[in-house]
């Protein structure tokens, strides 16, 4: 998408610090952390929201979750790190390009949410 910020981010008009990348998926440090980490993991395909998965992009989806062990590990994370995906304006998503924020390190995240 043209004025996808996520998707500037993939063709490299806008910098990011990558944490991971595959054929499939890619994830960068959060531009305003959240917490002490706080990596965005992408599909390289542009799904707007988690509203918009189907069948045809799943396997995108799928891919994202099939790495994030291993960002999680190659953080120092694993087994230790909340997924947070904000589905809508009226939820908080800010940018419209399917995300999940990976968060760990600090002492609120030992709280549950819900
Ligand atoms: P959300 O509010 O759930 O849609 O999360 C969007 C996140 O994207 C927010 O935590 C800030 C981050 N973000 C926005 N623009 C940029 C950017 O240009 N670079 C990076 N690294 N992160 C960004």
């Amino acid at each position: 998408m043209d004025d996808c910020i996520f998707c500037k981010i993939l063709r490299g008009e806008i910098p990011s610090k990558k944490v991971y990348e595959d054929e499939t998926v890619y994830a960068f440090y959060d531009i305003n952390p959240a917490a002490p980490v706080h990596v965005l993991v992408i599909p390289k395909e542009h799904i707007s929201s988690a509203d918009q998965i189907t069948a045809e992009n799943s396997s995108a989806v799928a891919a994202v979750f099939e790495a994030i062990p291993k960002i999680a590990k190659q953080l120092g994370i694993q087994n230790n790190y909340r997924i947070i995906n904000n589905c809508g304006e009226k939820v908080g998503q800010s940018v419209f390009h399917l995300h999940f924020h990976i968060l760990s390190g600090s002492e609120v995240m030992g709280e549950r949410l819900i």
